[in-house]
């Protein structure tokens, strides 16, 4: 009997810390061996000349997801996990989200049988908190992170999703209790409604303003804020999609101080800038998301922040909302406004082809930053290490092979999302993903995604390493006494 069902043989392995040549056995979709001359396998997938790399995790992606407004993402869980297959991507960690008033495990189980026998990648779910009430914090949230959802996103802005302040410190102190990890949409909500009622006053009602409503002074308060709540709990926190060189400061400044305060930008915020939505007609609206993208200046903060170590991860916000038709958003936001217009970008399948070909062959992220930002750190942050995220013995057998010479021209026809547009047609990459194994299946090859039916499975996470359980008491907060003890105090 062979000892292998698949050995890769003759790639370079490259790992968030490693990078040399030797032979992979997988056996029952884990990795089995790594190591040189492997054979007895069944097949043998010839690697010569390739990159084998981890397969990627997108930790920030919306897909089968109804806004409270009707608008409900062009991306299912088939389409959305065959898209990130063809890119490079073997897991992706999207969102159940509660609409107010619904029941956290009623909003878990629906998200379920929304992805079910579907996806072709392995999935776990963050959850959307709109609604903190006592018996969803108190109740439901313990008994789900049990249950293996353990980070959440909570909102500063949109109407159907913002907490206040208090809410935000009970969401907080729940996580710190449980040991969660929390994730922070941060942006001011009443500057941007303010901004925007003066913009439509005044006849501005075109794509290219939603870029001055959601200032890029609403993002830094907003993260300011944010941190502020989390240093007075105590508590771990990433602040996600961030565009700005004034939030990167702030964030930059927390972890300076020893806060536990983490970082996550995307592809919008480095390959598109707020000049794209001033395109005719309404044009302009495939390329607006929230917050949106800036100037070549901030775009220049941005990479240094990759670099840097202020971002800890690179994901896509995909939030595929179609341009055309009854649903799209130029319907919704002709004639009516920017403010009507589906916030949101697709970038699932160029995600990590992007930041290589930009990043990685230009000579300006190392590579194995590459993959710490893309793979490695998604799968620690989030308790999918070490089964997720490396290539090492025991883990999945999440694996891609990357072409560095191979040039791409991005078009949607090229794509495999069900979009209707990319805000990066003619985009010229190169490196590009030539294989993609997910738990041992080849599914993308050459271009050809070729799995059939959708053999994806939950996985629940762990607590993330960086947000073990504190138990009841507030660390360095004494309620009873009413006094901040904390410890940057002399
Ligand atoms: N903004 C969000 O907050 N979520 C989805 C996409 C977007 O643009
Ligand atoms: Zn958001
Ligand atoms: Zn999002």
């Amino acid at each position: 009997m062979a000892s292998f069902d698949k050995v890769i043989t003759g790639g370079e392995i490259v790992t968030a810390s490693d990078r040399y040549f030797a032979d992979i056995g997988i056996k029952d979709g884990v990795i089995a061996a790594i190591g040189r001359d492997l054979d007895g396998a069944a097949e043998v997938i010839d690697a010569a000349g390739k990159l084998v790399l981890p397969g990627g995790i997108d930790s920030h992606c919306h897909i089968d997801q109804p806004s409270s407004s009707g608008a409900i993402t062009a991306d299912d869980f088939e389409s959305g996990t065959r898209s990130a297959a063809c890119g490079g991507t073997t897991m992706i960690i999207p969102f159940a989200a509660q609409h107010r008033g619904q029941s956290l495990r009623a909003v878990v189980q629906d998200y379920h049988a929304r992805a079910e026998g579907k996806a072709h990648t392995d999935y776990a779910f963050h959850l959307i908190i709109s609604d903190p009430t006592d018996q969803v914090l108190g109740q439901e949230l313990p008994a789900l992170i049990k249950d293996g959802y353990t980070s959440f996103k909570i909102y500063l802005t949109y109407d159907s999703l913002k907490l206040d302040d208090r809410q935000v410190l009970d969401v907080l102190a729940t996580a710190r209790r449980e040991g969660a990890m929390v994730m922070i949409h941060a942006e001011n909500h009443d500057v941007i409604n303010w901004l925007t009622e003066r913009l439509l006053e005044s006849g501005h009602d075109a794509p290219p303003f939603h870029a001055v409503a959601h200032a890029a002074a609403a993002e830094r308060e907003a993260t300011h804020r944010a941190i502020t709540l989390a240093e007075i709990v105590d508590q771990p926190m990433l602040v996600v999609h961030v565009s700005a060189k004034a939030a990167i400061d702030e964030i930059r400044e927390a972890k300076a101080r020893g806060l536990k305060i983490y970082g996550e930008t995307c592809p919008q915020y480095l390959f598109l800038t707020a000049h794209d939505m001033d395109r005719e007609g309404f044009e302009g609206a495939k390329y607006m998301c929230s917050p949106p993208p800036r100037d070549k200046a901030n775009q220049e903060h941005v990479w240094n922040g990759l670099t840097s170590g202020v971002f800890d991860v690179f994901s896509s916000d995909h939030a595929p909302y179609l341009y055309s038709g009854d649903e799209g958003k130029a319907q919704h936001g002709h004639g009516c406004g920017f403010h009507r217009v589906a916030n949101g970008v697709p970038g699932l399948e160029i995600r990590m082809p992007l930041l290589f070909s930009e990043g990685v062959r230009t000579g300006r992220l190392d590579i194995h930053r590459f993959v710490d930002l893309c793979c490695t750190r998604p799968a620690r942050m989030y308790g999918l290490s070490p089964r997720k995220g490396t290539i090492a013995v025991g883990s999945d057998a999440d694996i891609v092979l990357w072409d560095t010479e191979k040039t791409v021209t991005i078009t949607q026809e090229l794509l495999h999302d069900n979009m209707d547009y990319t805000p990066y047609e003619g985009r010229v990459c190169t490196g590009w993903p030539v294989l993609t194994l997910t738990g041992g299946e080849v599914v993308y090859r050459d271009g050809e995604f070729v799995a059939r039916k959708g053999k994806g499975r939950f996985i629940p996470c762990d607590l993330p390493e960086t947000a073990k359980p504190l138990g009841q008491s507030i660390h360095g907060f004494n309620p009873a006494e009413g006094r901040y003890a904390g410890r940057y105090e002399a």
